[in-house]
């Protein structure tokens, strides 16, 4: 009994420093710049400009906010079976092992596609759903690690159509999405673990030569099938291209991202696809992005904007501290709160990013009611904000300020208010250097005027301006609020607009 309880401290715990995790980056994540003389001939590298900006790309980096939908067989057990609680990522669960492990589980769960049924399934709704979430794009598993493909794959016969519910699911949610405006990427897992072909070491031996390379060619057939498929696709979400198989097949991979762009020159794909020669991955061996944006803010967010480099992101995150598939269980983990995603998602536009949250439904097709929840409380918060996140930027020249977030769009600043002064005077510091001040500050709540005047401390030799905005003492808000404002030329750019004028 005794050990049962502290088992159950020390996962919450462990919940709660993962949680914590998300919130800051403990790691420094930042590029290394490599000197000149330390730069290495690479031939499998970068295939295009990591800036690219054309308009797929330009709307990627203006989306804001995506949703995630990981759902598969796994979404049968959830994280259970027969009262056993799997303890990994409920996605993860058909590697369960060990002593926690029900007999045969393999075998059970490469049987569950057997009853795989959902009742309640229409991606019309989850559309609609996201839609109302204010979600400009979706990531979903066509195929996870388990190997079973939601659309009907001439290349494998595992899949939906071997199911009761015997439809494209693929098509469905592409189709769902696509008609409310929200584009789609296809996550693919490269790995398999039921594939016989398939393999984690390098191959070695002409025989296992011989079957990866069929692996490969199967693996291309599909990618292909899906984008042949559903024309609609802006981008490819690859995963599970850490094995040293794949790695090793770079000659393979480069050729194969080289097709696929030839075919789909406006197609996404992000930096986990694959690696140079000397096995880097996500950046080659002189640091140069490989793929369109940086797929490597998983559950963590950058620092810092200067770690990126310019280039386009993501963060992906989970509601609970870390199960992307359908958990049966909320009680015992740490649940993200609508504030903490509100959070992690301004965080990440303020420094370029878009933010990913992800949904796991469970067998029958209906979202976790906690996820419900979420969506109801974003959608709500993104009617009245959304202007701070789409589209919207880094505040180059703006200092980080203690109260939240800065985004900026055009001539509009968006603070998004977390830390609330105590005498309600929010201050926002200018650098002398900035060439704009804030003309009008506007609280989104209810769009009224908020009082703005200019604060000279006199600090010696300070080299800032201040300005004050006087939030309304009767102001109630349980959730992150903001303001807007909207900025004009500092001294000099101000003359000559009024110049022009005369
Ligand atoms: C992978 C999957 O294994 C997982 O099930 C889920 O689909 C997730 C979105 O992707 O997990 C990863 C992959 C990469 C990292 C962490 C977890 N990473 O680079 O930190």
């Amino acid at each position: 009994m005794k050990r049962v309880s502290l088992k159950i401290h020390l996962l919450v715990i462990a919940a709660l420093c993962c949680s914590i995790g998300t919130l800051s980056a403990q790691k420094n994540y930042a590029r290394a710049k490599i000197k000149p003389e330390k730069l290495v001939e690479i031939n499998y590298g970068p295939i295009v400009d990591p800036h690219r900006n054309d308009d797929a790309m330009k709307a990627f980096r203006g989306y804001g906010l995506g949703q995630f939908i990981h759902w598969g067989i796994y979404a049968i057990p959830g994280n259970e079976w027969e009262g056993h609680l799997y303890r990994g990522a409920s996605e993860w669960i058909r590697s369960w092992g060990g002593s926690s492990a029900p007999k045969n589980w393999a075998y059970i769960y490469d049987n569950l596609y057997k009853q795989f049924d959902p009742k309640d399934f229409d991606a019309r709704k989850w559309a609609k759903q996201a839609k109302e979430m204010g979600v400009k794009y979706l990531i979903f598993t066509t195929k996870h690690h388990d190997g079973f493909a939601l659309w009907p794959s001439k290349f494998s016969s595992y899949n939906i159509s071997g199911t009761p519910y015997k439809k494209d699911i693929v098509k469905e949610v592409v189709d769902a999405y696509t008609a409310e405006g929200i584009d789609v990427f296809l996550y693919f897992s490269v790995m398999e673990w039921s594939n016989p072909n398939y393999m984690g070491k390098k191959p070695v031996t002409e025989e296992e030569k011989a079957k990866f390379n069929k692996f490969l060619e199967y693996t291309k057939n599909q990618i292909f099938e899906l984008l042949g498929n559903y024309s609609q696709v802006k981008g490819l979400w690859f995963d599970g291209t850490w094995d040293a198989s794949w790695v090793s097949s770079y000659k393979y991979t480069y050729q194969l991202e080289k097709d696929i762009r030839a075919k789909y020159p406006r197609i996404i794909i992000g930096s986990r696809f694959r690696n140079d020669e000397y096995g880097k991955r996500h950046f080659d061996s002189n640091e140069k992005l490989m793929g369109d944006y940086e797929q490597v803010w998983e559950r963590k967010l950058p620092k810092e904007v200067d770690w990126l480099d310019g280039n386009a992101w993501e963060a992906v995150m989970t509601i609970t501290p870390g199960d992307w598939g359908y958990t049966k269980n909320w009680e015992n983990k740490y649940i993200k709160t609508t504030n903490d995603i509100i959070g992690l998602m301004m965080k990440s536009v303020s420094m370029n990013g878009n933010f990913v949250l992800n949904f796991g439904p469970d067998g029958t097709g209906k979202m976790h009611p906690g996820e419900d929840k979420i969506a109801r409380e974003l959608g709500e918060w993104m009617a009245v904000n959304r202007e701070a996140v789409y589209g919207a930027q880094n505040a180059k020249g703006f200092p980080d300020t203690p109260y939240g977030y800065f985004t900026r769009k055009d001539n509009n600043l968006y603070l998004t208010i977390f830390n609330r002064p105590i005498d309600n005077i929010v201050r926002i510091t200018v650098p002398s250097e900035t060439k704009e001040i804030p003309k009008t500050a506007t609280l989104m709540l209810n769009g009224k005027m908020l009082m703005l005047k200019h604060a000279d401390i006199g600090f010696d030799v300070d080299t800032n301006s201040y300005y004050d905005i006087i939030l309304p003492d009767d102001l109630q808000s349980n959730r992150p609020f903001v303001v807007k404002i909207n900025l004009m030329g500092a001294a000099d750019n101000k003359k000559k607009g009024v110049d022009a004028h005369m």
